[in-house]
């Protein structure tokens, strides 16, 4: 079923529409070369994941789940073969919401084991929408290499007559081969636009014009004659990671009206714990109750890391009374600047393998 979905696709006028765009780019100076051979094209490695790129129909199950290998993406990608030699590997097959720090770990392991090839331009990870932005910026710190990962995903399923996925693929090689990409770090490809791993967020459920950098916009594009930037992300930090750490337990909770702690007493009571993020209000503050509970936490010697519900703007200790930014400052928490909570889970999980003095957290919250 699969291989008829992802075929009708193709005789909706992709292919026709690719063979123009090629040869646009290739007399444009894009990163598609005009007459080069096929051993002198750059190679990309694909690591893939699954995620709705992947997905098809499955009638059984009444839902798209992740089934097509990264082969069988490389093959929906027509006239691939014009601008780079691809290799795949499939690391793994899931919905990214079963994505783990573990898998994190292998991705980034594979995508440092084939950036270190001499022949390799750059890698590309094929990715569920729904927690791309975290393995994207977990690559982002532990990779550290100069050439780039690029992340991408689709909001349509593979199965689906208007997916985007072989689309944003061949976007996402043509940007891990452009030369303008060294130096970038992990990048986020989707609809056309290239997005820092820092920066980058799913804004929308269901539309392909999803992945933005709310308050910053887009690095740069795809563009009918090739890969466009406008800015340099500055906020880029390489944190070593070893392949086989643990990485520790850092959870993550909520403020909101009537918070009283009891989830963070529940977290605390289970054990374990070795960071806790903590999703305030506004420019970073707490009911009261909730304070409590993070007083506990802190005396138990755990980090705490503050982050803001609200979509853009840093945290800061600017307010009095407690459960304000003044009074988590006195007991010893990090202001996570403009992170989110779920890429501060990222940068806690990296930064513990270092350190787990709140000084020291807060200078790597800091870069
Ligand atoms: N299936 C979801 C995921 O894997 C959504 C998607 O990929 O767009 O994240």
């Amino acid at each position: 079923m699969s291989e008829t979905r992802v075929h009708r696709r193709e005789r909706g006028g992709w292919a026709a529409a690719w063979m123009v765009l090629a040869g646009l780019a290739a007399g444009l100076g894009s990163s598609i070369p005009a007459g080069v051979a096929a051993q002198d094209l750059p190679t990309v490695v694909i690591l893939s994941t699954g995620g709705t790129i992947a997905s098809v129909y499955d009638d059984a199950a009444g839902g798209f789940a992740p089934a097509l290998t990264g082969e069988q993406l490389v093959q929906a990608v027509p006239g691939l073969d014009t601008i780079a030699r691809v290799e795949v590997v499939q690391v793994a097959n899931v919905a990214s919401t079963n994505m783990t720090p573990a898998l994190w770990l292998a991705v980034s392991a594979a995508a440092r084991d084939m950036l270190a090839r001499p022949d390799v331009a750059g890698v590309v990870v094929t990715h569920g929408t729904d927690t791309l932005e975290e393995t994207a910026y977990f690559l982002d710190l532990t990779v550290g290499s100069d050439k780039p990962a690029i992340v991408v995903g689709a909001q349509r399923a593979a199965s689906e007559p208007d997916a985007d996925g072989p689309g944003n693929l061949r976007d996402a090689i043509l940007t891990a081969i452009a030369p303008a990409s060294r130096g970038m770090g992990t990048l986020v490809v989707l609809n056309g636009e290239i997005h820092a791993a820092r920066e980058v967020t799913k804004t929308h459920t269901l539309n392909v014009d999803t992945f933005k950098s709310p308050g910053f916009g887009a690095l740069g594009f795809v563009e009918p004659d090739g890969v466009r930037y406008y800015r340099a992300p500055l906020r880029r930090q390489h944190l070593e990671v070893a392949p086989g750490a643990r990485l520790g337990r850092v959870e993550i909770v909520t403020n909101y009206a009537g918070a009283d702690g009891r989830v963070v007493r529940g977290v605390l009571a289970q054990g374990g714990l070795d960071g806790l993020v903590v999703e305030a209000s506004g420019v970073g503050n707490l009911a009261s109750d909730l304070f409590d509970a993070l007083e506990e936490v802190r005396a138990a010697g755990i980090p705490v890391v503050i982050t803001t519900r609200v979509h853009t703007g840093r945290t800061l200790p600017l307010y009095a009374g407690r459960g304000s930014g003044v009074t988590l400052r006195e007991i010893g928490c990090v202001f996570a600047d403009n992170l989110p909570p779920h890429k501060a889970r990222v940068l806690l999980l990296a930064a513990l393998q270092r350190t787990s003095d709140p000084a020291e957290i807060q200078a790597i919250f800091a870069r």
